[in-house]
């Protein structure tokens, strides 16, 4: 058979993000002997990605609009460097089509699907449409727009109630409204119409069956340009609080190798059927019944990826990097659909908010760093001690991913490492996860997507650890500190002889030790 697609070496990558996520990739290109470029805004300059990466560009002031997003800007800037390739990380340039085209008319790789695929997946109605003519399960209902109060009335009954109105232009819950009975929709038609008008200058609604307390289960894959494309297995995303993540895993507690192996076939069709290369992921609601609907997918790198990486090995950075050059997926991806995760992986995402004000963003600087490590800890962090957390971006500063062979381990594993996290200067969401470590629902991985929110606001989550008292052993150490030396000190200046105490002799010892550097 001929090949047609050209091998092309990638020797510079030009990383248009910032954060956790542009020190990831920066990672990555080292270890391929790659050179790494990376933009920054002004808030920026003094970053970690500036302070890692091989070479670092200037590239506007705190907005993203003016910095972060300058596609055009972007791309010339890589053309003038000589990086072969962009990598667009996640947020920002990530899912836009027509900066993927930019790049393609400028003989740059996007490190990503093509703009095609893009476009095909960002419109929730026509991938809808699309899913369904690939045989992908999509939750029943109709794609079409509901012109009327009486074309919803009557797919509301085809359909049967509880249903969901969704905005056809939507994304991300906006304009998303469940109908529990007839009395409720009139209402709900019309609010949905004005909120979709308002939020996405589309007014056009459809219907869904509603699905009841789901879970959030995603798949990744991974395509090559020559047409070949594979499932690397689920990650559980269930825990997030208003539409944001707040905890994922891999494997999911509930995914039985069946299911597993139907997920995945799923979600291969799904990306198939756009000629998908690159790293993506499908998003599915797993009914409690055990059906599964894909919502939509996600064509790029992920911020969960790393808890796919712990249990399947492989590296999807250094993947990504090999297919856009043109190489075919691996040997490691022979049986890669067969095999079943290895040990259990949890990442919990470090934000910038205090969870007991609300989740209200907590700027500033890091005044106390100390991150956990040891076996089976991987922080992936875009922040140092003496970082500014400033205001003008996404709120999470690190990631915290454990690993250990099963789920019971992981949690116990995690709970270690947050004793090990210290971070001052600044709230974070840290206190939110000791809480859901004591907490027997998640203990137990009796999850679903609407948990959260529904503890949260039930005041069920309470930090099981004063903060104050992780400051116990110090205190005790700087106490026994002072009794040493104000017993090597003369004694009290009432004349009483100095007391000896357990600790004299060790203060002597100290002291000796001490003297010999002088
Ligand atoms: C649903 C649903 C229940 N039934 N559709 C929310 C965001 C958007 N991408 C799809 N969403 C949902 N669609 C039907 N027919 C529940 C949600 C949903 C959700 C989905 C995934 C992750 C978190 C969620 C939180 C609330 C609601």
């Amino acid at each position: 058979m001929t090949d047609i697609v050209p091998r092309r070496r990638i020797r510079k990558v030009l990383i248009a993000n910032r954060g956790e996520i542009a020190v990831r990739i920066l990672r990555g290109l080292r270890e391929m002997g790659i050179r790494s470029a990376v933009v920054y805004s002004e808030p920026d300059r003094l970053g970690l990605p500036v302070l890692l990466a091989d070479e670092a560009y200037p590239i506007g002031p705190a907005p993203s609009r003016e910095s972060y997003l300058r596609g055009k800007a972007i791309v010339q800037l890589a053309t003038e460097i000589g990086a072969d390739a962009i990598h667009p990380g996640y947020g920002f340039l990530s899912e836009r089509a027509g900066f993927a085209r930019l790049c393609r008319d400028a003989g740059v790789t996007f490190i990503g699907p093509s703009p095609e695929a893009i476009d095909a997946m960002g419109s929730k109605v026509e991938s809808r449409r699309l899913m369904i003519a690939a045989g992908v399960p999509v939750v029943p209902g109709g794609q079409d727009p509901l012109p009327d109060l009486d074309a919803a009335r009557i797919a509301a009954e085809a359909i049967g109630y509880p249903v969901m109105l969704k905005a056809a232009a939507g994304g991300g819950g906006k304009g998303m409204r469940m109908i529990p009975s007839v009395a409720e929709l009139a209402g709900s038609y019309r609010a949905a119409r004005s909120e979709a008008a308002a939020s996405f200058g589309d007014d056009s609604v459809y219907l869904e069956k509603y699905v009841v307390e789901p879970r959030h289960v995603e798949i990744q894959v991974m395509g090559d340009l020559h047409g070949r494309v594979v499932s690397l297995g689920e990650r559980e995303c269930s825990l997030q609080r208003r539409h944001q993540k707040v905890v994922e895993e891999a494997p999911s507690p509930v995914v039985t190798p069946e299911l597993r192996r139907r997920m995945g076939e799923a979600a291969v069709k799904a990306a198939a059927a756009v000629g998908y290369s690159n790293a993506g992921t499908c998003e599915f609601l797993l009914a409690r019944d055990g059906n599964f609907y894909f919502l939509e997918m996600n064509t790029r790198l992920q911020v969960e990826h790393p808890v796919t990486e712990l249990v399947t090995g492989i590296d999807l950075v250094h993947t990504q990097i090999r297919v856009a050059e043109g190489e075919p997926l691996g040997a490691e991806f022979d049986n890669v659909q067969n095999l079943q995760p290895r040990g259990h992986a949890i990442e919990v995402r470090l934000y910038a908010e205090d969870p007991f004000q609300h989740f209200a963003p907590s700027p500033g600087r890091i005044e106390i760093l100390r991150w956990p490590d040891g076996p089976g800890v991987r922080v992936d962090s875009g922040v140092y001690e003496g970082s500014e957390i400033s205001i003008h971006y996404d709120p999470m500063v690190a990631k915290l991913i454990v690993w250990a062979a099963d789920r019971e381990k992981a949690l116990d594993r995690l709970e270690r490492a947050l004793a090990e996290l210290r971070v001052e200067g600044i709230r974070t969401t840290a206190p939110l996860f000791r809480a859901l470590l004591a907490d027997p629902d998640f203990r137990s991985g009796n999850l679903d997507i609407g948990m959260l929110d529904r503890k949260l606001a039930a005041g069920e989550l309470k930090a099981p650890i004063d903060d104050a008292l992780e400051d116990l052993p110090l205190i005790a150490a700087a106490l026994a500190h002072h009794e040493r030396a104000y017993q090597t000190a003369a004694g009290p200046s009432d004349g009483t002889p100095a007391r000896r105490s357990r600790w004299a002799g060790t203060a002597r010892y100290e002291a000796r030790r001490n003297a010999s550097w002088t």
